[in-house]
Order: structure tokens, then sequence, then C-alpha cells
């Protein structure tokens, strides 16, 4: 039995996104949801990003307005690392299974990540593609973006350019500098016609990795936190460092393994590897150099 429907196929490959209710289990949700307000309490007494991925950078990253008080953790980096509650979804949740069937192909796991927006956050995301980060020979990549908590018009939702995965890939570069966000012109087209990620907590956005996305603060009293998930295509070979390292990077979630590589063409800037805990300190870069 397939889990979407034609529809949400068709929207997928016409928008570039399509947002699925009840794709997580209230199980899978409810352990997501514990562990990471354990991770909020915990980083009340931090006061810079602190724990080490692999590549020993820091694991929890906070927005610069973090207090004891008004604790604001944006990132977890590779949370499957340290938490079962995130593994099991990435090995045994519906949400791969689902890009396999937009694919048609068995999926790897390249990366997973926590971003929060707590309440009154005012984290934003500038416009860019997932792609640019992460370019593999081919372009069969879903951005799967988990909702843990409901996301309304109000507490900051994702927002995408619809049908962008169709147009080029854009420079995330400014002068000499990897920035991660597209220039601004770009950005003003995107803001044209756009798809809301929207939906209750469980809920799942399949985005499609060359869509241009962005999004603005929280200026509410409700959180939005978001698990995503880069699913490849397994035949897809990474063509940069993983700048979210796993030690799950690679594993097969959906079928066997191909042992096959496959090359569509394009051309592109390769991303720089990310120095500071994670994409919002490149990204602070483009504030300064725009
Ligand atoms: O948290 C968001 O709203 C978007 C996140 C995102 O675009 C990313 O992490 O690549």
């Amino acid at each position: 039995m397939p889990l979407l429907t034609q529809t949400q196929q068709d929207a997928f490959w016409t928008d570039g996104c399509v947002t699925v209710e009840n794709a997580l289990t209230p199980e899978e949700l409810s352990a997501c949801r514990a562990q990471f307000s354990a991770w909020v309490e915990e980083s009340r007494a931090e006061t810079s990003a602190y724990g080490a991925m692999i590549d020993g950078r820091p694991r929890f990253d906070m927005d610069p307005s973090h207090t004891n008080e008004h604790p604001a953790l944006r990132r977890v980096s590779s949370p499957t690392e340290v938490s079962d509650a995130f593994l099991t979804v990435v090995r045994n949740s519906r949400v791969p299974q689902m890009c396999g069937e937009l694919f048609d192909r068995p999926i790897r796991f390249h990366h997973g990540k926590l971003n929060s927006k707590l309440p009154k956050t005012p984290t934003v995301v500038e416009w860019h593609q997932d792609f640019a980060f992460t370019p593999h020979s081919n372009d069969d990549q879903i951005t799967a973006l988990m909702f843990l908590d409901d996301v309304t018009d109000e507490n900051g939702p994702l927002r995408v350019a619809r049908g962008s995965h169709k147009g080029p890939i854009h420079s995330h570069w400014r002068d000499d500098r990897f920035v991660g966000a597209v220039d601004a012109e770009v950005s003003a087209a995107a803001e044209r016609d756009v798809v809301y990620a929207k939906g209750p907590a469980g809920s799942v956005c399949l985005m499609h990795v060359r869509a241009l996305h962005a999004s603005t603060a929280n200026n509410s009293n409700a959180p939005r936190t978001l698990f995503i998930c880069n699913f490849a295509a397994a035949d897809a070979a990474a063509l940069s460092p993983n700048p979210v390292p796993s030690e799950h990077m690679g594993m097969m979630v959906v079928g066997d393994d191909p042992n096959a590589v496959r090359a569509t063409p394009f051309e592109m800037r390769m991303p720089e590897y990310p120095k500071g805990a994670s994409f919002f300190v490149q990204q602070s870069d483009a504030e300064s150099a725009g």
C-alpha cells in the first residue's frame, strides 16, 4: 500500500514540496519531543555553543538571544548519534519510505539536525537551496522536515518558492565568501509565489533538495521545532564533505545498496565547510556581506 497519494506525489514534483500529516506515529513524536525538551532544559546552564560532533564542532547551538530564563536552543546537529528517539525515526518511520516512493529507488541517510525556534526567538533562515550545501552526483535528494510542534502562520513556518527545484542552482557565495544564501535579487523573486509548510505536529514537509526556501522569526508564544533529515537516492554519491557529519551517514534506510553511482550534469561552485556550530553562523556572514 503506497504511503503517498498520487495527488501528494504530483504536488511534490510540481511545487518542489508537499506536507503530509500523520507521518510520525504518536509514539515516535512523543519520544522526540521529550528528548528535545530535556535538551532545552540542559541548555539553560550554557552560555555558548557546547557538546561535540565527530568533527569537534559544537553539537548544540543557541541563538545570540539565549539566556537561562529564555533559552533559545536553535540547532542540535546529528541527534541520531545521541538519542535513540531520533535514530528510530530515521531507521523505522514512514518518512524514508515516502522518499523511496517519490524517487522509486533505494534510499540512504545523509544527515540529520534539529532546528528550533523557541517562543519569541528572532532566528531567521535566509533563502537558500540545500543542494548548494550538499552536492551529490544527482539531485534525487529530499530534505524531510518533520514537525515536532504544530507549525502555523505565526511561529515562523518554512516557505518554499513554488517550482524553484526546476530552476538553476544559484550561487551561495558573495565575493570570495560562502554565505549559504542567495543574493537579494533571487530572494525577491522567490518571495513572489510561495508554498507554506504548515500543519499539526507529526506532519512532514518533503522538500526537493534544489527548492529555494527560507523562514522568518518566531514572534509567537508557541515553539516551532523541526527534525530535518536529508535522504538521498542510494546511487547519488556525495561530492563534498558532509556539513553535518554523522556516524550514520550512508546508512541504507530503504531497499538494498545498489552499489552503483548515477551522475546528471550540473555546474556549481563547491560549498565551504562550516567553521562555526551551524549554517546559521555562515548565513550571518550573508548579513554582514550584504
Ligand atoms: O528551520 C527552518 O525554517 C529551515 C531550515 C533550513 O532551511 C535548513 O536547515 O536548511
